[in-house]
Parts: C-alpha cells; structure tokens; sequence
C-alpha cells in the first residue's frame, strides 16, 4: 500500500521488504529522493540507486557542480548486516535531512543498497553462506562469480580465482557478471563526480584502502589514510567498536579486480575505501540481528564524519 513498508532494523528482511521501502522512500520524498534502476542481475533482478540531491544552495555550491558520495551493500550475498544497516542509513540521512544541511548541501548522496539480489535472496531460500552472483555456466555445475573480483583493473592478477567453483571466482572476463558491470557504468556516467565511494563488506571491522591488487600504495595514500582516519575514529566512538585501518594486503590478503581498486583506478574515484564491517570473528557472517542498529549507528557516525572532512578539503 502506497506510504508504507515491511522494512525494520530488529531482523533481516527478504528483498521485497527492502524493495517496499525503496517505494516507500520515492512515494514519500518526490521533491528530493530518487530511486532509479541502474542495470538487472542475470536472474533479472533490478539494482537500484537511491538518490538524494538536494538544491537548497545558501553556500553558492551549484547544483550541477556538486560532488557525489556513494555507498554500496549486498555485493556478497553471506553478508546480510550490509543491506540491512544501508538501509538504516538511509533512513536516517533522509528522514533528519534538516540535520545533515552541511553534507546534503555539499554532496549528492548516492546509495546502492543491494549489488547481487540473486544471491541474497539465495542466501535466504537455500545456502546461507552463498557469496556469488547466480549465473549458470554452460560447462560446469557450479554457479557465480565474486562481483569483487569481477571488475576491470589488474583483473585476475592475484587473490582471485580461475576456478568456476571457487567463492573468488573472477568471473569468465572483466564484467562478465551483469551486477559489476551496472555498478561500474552508473559510476562512469558520473563523470569523476564521484569524491568517495564505500563498499560495505563483512566481517572484520576495518576501513581498507587500496589497492588490494598489489602491495604498492597510492601516491595520495596519506589523504585516504588520513580520512579513513577520521572516519574510523568517529565510528569507534559511538559503541566503543575496535578498527583496523590500512590497505587490504597489509590487513587481509591481496585481491584483484575489486569494485574499490577499479573505482579509484579507472574511474577517478579519489577517495575509494571498503569497510568490513561487524563483528571481529565472534559471529562472523551470522550477526545477531540485535546488532543491525548499533552496527548501523556507528558506521554511519564514521561515514559521516569523513563526509564532513571531505567537505572542507
Ligand atoms: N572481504 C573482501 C573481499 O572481497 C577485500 C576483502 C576488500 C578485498 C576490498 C579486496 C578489496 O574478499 C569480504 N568480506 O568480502
Ligand atoms: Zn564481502
């Protein structure tokens, strides 16, 4: 029914709950919230982007000059806290916009709640560690590919997998999977608007940097440092969570083809992070879902402040 949603924060949701209160989101913000199709998974699921631009300009800043913030979720279909807190975050973000006027009037906020619906919604009817999207091979019985090692920058150069069977699989060629491939177009057509992307993972609690294809680091690495910084600490503060930081070989493992890597490579992205999100092991991929909304709070608490730093540099 039109203005409402199935959506809560105190259990995870199947995908038409998070679809109804996308509709929900477009029904009950016209003026300024947009939620827009960006591609089809290969089982032909939308992904849609949520859109927040706003033009209440008192500081001059055009609208059409606007930088743009993206964040993204449900890439792995086993992490079921990413959606979840996504869409926490957003509800916050949109449902106090009066409190947020700096980074609502600096930045146009672009969400991608769910990257690989087939797999979430496989994760919830059969296999709860599923990983992958859910495209068939014609040679082989097993099924998907990693989105996060599926995108075109030093693609299958290491932390990758050749093997169809493997949950690394790379896929059978750059962007050969539906869902990285609508990802990485709507950021191109973002023309470098893009000042900093987050993907959301988990679990580990760490803000990682790239590049998670070699051990070699960004010549602006000390920027990226400094703002996952401010961000980390800020997420720290709110329920006392412990966070590493640092690039994904120095933490984890090398990874090649990653949406954060080719994001920050190929398409200008400055500031381009992942952030692996609760717990440190304890529950791993079965998070409690009492933990939706702290882990929601403070994630948000860090994506913010570094939002808010970005504004001024
Ligand atoms: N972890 C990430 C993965 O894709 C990662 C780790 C992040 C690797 C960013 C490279 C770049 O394997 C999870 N939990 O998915
Ligand atoms: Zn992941």
């Amino acid at each position: 029914p039109s203005g409402q949603h199935r959506l809560t924060w105190d259990r995870y949701h199947r995908l038409a709950d998070i679809n109804s209160y996308l509709d929900y989101l477009k029904e009950a913000h016209p003026d300024w919230v947009q939620v827009v199709p960006i591609g089809k998974s290969s089982q032909g699921r939308p992904i849609h982007v949520i859109k927040l631009s706003r033009s209440r300009q008192p500081d001059g800043v055009e609208p059409s000059q606007k930088k743009a913030i993206l964040v993204d979720a449900g890439m792995h279909a086993n992490e079921w806290i990413t959606p979840a807190a996504l869409t926490w975050m957003i509800n916050e973000l949109v449902e106090n916009a009066d409190s947020y006027n700096c980074i609502l009037d600096r930045f146009d906020w672009y969400f991608v709640p769910m990257v690989n619906p087939d797999g979430y919604e496989y994760s919830h009817a059969v296999d709860r560690m599923w990983r992958k999207t859910r495209r068939n091979y014609t040679s082989t019985l097993c099924v998907g590919a990693d989105i996060n090692r599926n995108f075109e920058f030093h693609w299958r150069k290491g932390g990758s997998s050749s093997n169809v069977c493997s949950p690394a699989f790379a896929g059978v060629k750059p962007f050969s999977e539906p869902e990285s491939r609508a990802l990485a177009n709507f950021m191109l057509k973002q023309r470098s608007r893009i000042a900093m992307y987050i993907s959301l993972h988990s679990y580990s609690q760490m803000w990682l940097l790239p590049w998670g294809f070699a051990e070699a680091r960004p010549q602006d690495f000390s920027e990226l440092y400094s703002l996952a910084k401010i961000g980390a600490r800020a997420l720290q503060r709110v329920h006392n969570t412990s966070f590493l930081i640092g690039s994904v070989p120095d933490l984890l493992a090398l990874a090649s083809g990653t949406s954060q890597d080719w994001a920050k490579g190929v398409a200008g992205v400055r500031y381009s992070y992942t952030v692996e999100m609760r717990d440190a092991g304890e529950r791993g991929m079965i998070l409690p879902a009492q933990q939706i909304v702290p882990t929601a709070e403070e994630t948000w608490a860090g994506i913010y402040a570094a939002s808010v730093e970005l504004a001024h540099r």
